[in-house]
């Protein structure tokens, strides 16, 4: 099913004028590649449950991998809120295609950017930028996911090499990933990072099936069965939960900004409608309950764009905190879920259809309101925050 992409952006607040042409540029090239060569084949491939991985390429174009990445390592160099508005226009098509460019971004090559060796990053970091390798990011276990320091998965030093064991799950990109970073615990307890690479014997990737939700996505499980990770792959230059917790970091700033594009789609299409669908003689815009609905909308939106670019300020500045992403992420995708909730009334009936965009919005975000850190998860960071108090266990 080909559907027309007909979004018009809305920005209440005039919030263009705090960009730079280099910002509205780049988002206008992302936008126009989505509308060209992703939306017309999105909701097909969401129905079939299946990642349109012939959009790799066209990712890398744009500079959706690695957008902060330095030039020399093949990334774009682009400050924080350039990767936002990138990731504010993939959502804007679909939560899984900016899945795709999130993990690959912020949980496979900051990592190797961050916490690799030279060695690494000039094996593995061109590469990633283009899309011509693809990475997924382990750290959820069967039985650890808003808790992931408990994790089992392990390694042992056999002198010549690590022996890995244990599973990861829930792992976006897993199916068809060349290489995962994946977590694990060493002999004495402590949580390194590790470059697997597909075709080690004992690594196996089994793809999660029957999701109604991140249907444009590839999930799957990590399985390692004694493993021989070769020493070169062990990431030295970090260590600790707080390695895995501050790739997290990054990926959560870029979620907050995805969100407020599925919000926008939701939201145009909306108004949209309700300006063309007639009942009792005068299109449903013309109804209080209905314009009620759109200026909450658009309030919410509003609210959301001017706390995220704020974020993204404060990001290009070194000085966002955990707490500030967190209530960021929090706000951004329970507005967008409220949002595609109220569209999808007022789309009524057609609002179940794959004729409109927002269905799949809608279960889209209840992943995105989960992975991450769960929504009530960050409220506990930001009462952590307020208090000095954790009460997370
Ligand atoms: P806690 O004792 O608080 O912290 C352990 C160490 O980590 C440090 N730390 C951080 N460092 C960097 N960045 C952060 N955001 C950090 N947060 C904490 C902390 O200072 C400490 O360091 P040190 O040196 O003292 O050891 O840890 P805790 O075990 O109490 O857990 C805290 C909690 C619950 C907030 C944390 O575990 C958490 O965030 N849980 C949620 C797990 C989660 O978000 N998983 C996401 C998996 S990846 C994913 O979902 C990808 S979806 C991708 C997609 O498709 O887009
Ligand atoms: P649980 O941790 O079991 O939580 C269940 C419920 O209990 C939640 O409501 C939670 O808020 C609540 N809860 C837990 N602890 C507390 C507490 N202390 N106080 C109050 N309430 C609490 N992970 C990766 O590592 N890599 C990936 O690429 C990845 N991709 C994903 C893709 C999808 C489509 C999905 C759905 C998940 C993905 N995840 C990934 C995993 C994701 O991060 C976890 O699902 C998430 O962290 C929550 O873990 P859980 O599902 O085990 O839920």
């Amino acid at each position: 099913m080909a559907t027309s992409d007909r979004f018009q952006a809305h920005d209440f607040y005039l919030m263009d004028e705090l960009l730079s042409e280099e910002h509205r540029l780049i988002r206008e090239s992302a936008r126009a590649w989505i509308k060209k060569d992703v939306s017309p084949i999105i909701e097909d491939y969401a129905q079939r449950a299946e990642f349109p991985k012939q959009i790799l390429p066209g990712l890398g174009e744009i500079g959706a991998f690695g957008p902060y990445i330095p030039t020399e390592y093949g990334g774009s160099g682009l400050d924080n809120i350039a990767y936002g508005l990138i990731m504010q226009e993939l959502e804007r098509c679909d939560s899984g295609v900016r899945s795709t460019a999130s993990v690959q971004s912020s949980l496979v090559m900051y990592p190797i950017w961050k916490y690799g060796n030279e060695e690494q990053r000039q094996k593995y970091l061109p590469k990633l930028a283009t899309g011509e390798m693809m990475g997924c990011f382990g750290l959820t276990e069967p039985d650890y996911g808003s808790n992931p320091g408990g994790m089992i998965t392990n390694f042992k030093d056999e002198g010549d090499y690590y022996l890995l064991n244990g599973a990861k799950m829930w792992i976006s990109n897993s199916p068809f990933a060349d290489i995962a970073v994946v977590w694990a615990k060493n002999e004495a307890g402590r949580i390194h990072g590790l470059i697997v690479e597909r075709g080690m014997e004992g690594f196996s990737t089994p793809e999660t099936h029957g999701k109604w939700s991140l249907r444009a996505s590839a999930t799957g499980e990590l399985v390692f069965d004694n493993v021989k990770v070769p020493k070169a792959n062990l990431l030295p230059n970090k260590s600790g939960l707080g390695a895995p917790l501050g790739c997290l970091d990054s990926a959560r700033y870029g979620i907050a900004w995805g969100a407020i594009g599925a919000a926008m789609d939701c939201y145009d299409s909306a108004v949209r409608y309700s300006k063309e669908r007639i009942q009792f003689d005068k299109p449903i815009g013309a109804f209080q309950l209905i314009q009620k609905k759109l200026a909450e909308m658009l309030t919410e939106i509003t609210k959301a764009q001017m706390l995220t670019w704020r974020l993204g300020v404060l990001k290009n500045e070194g000085r966002a905190t955990t707490a500030q992403i967190s209530m960021a992420k929090r706000n951004n995708v329970e507005m967008a879920l409220n949002i595609a909730r109220e569209a999808r009334q007022i789309h009524g009936g057609m609002g179940i259809t794959g004729e409109y965009p927002i269905m799949r919005h809608m279960m889209n975000l209840e992943s995105v309101v989960t992975y991450e850190g769960t929504h009530d998860i960050h409220l506990l960071i930001l009462g952590f925050d307020i208090t000095g108090i954790p009460a997370f266990k």
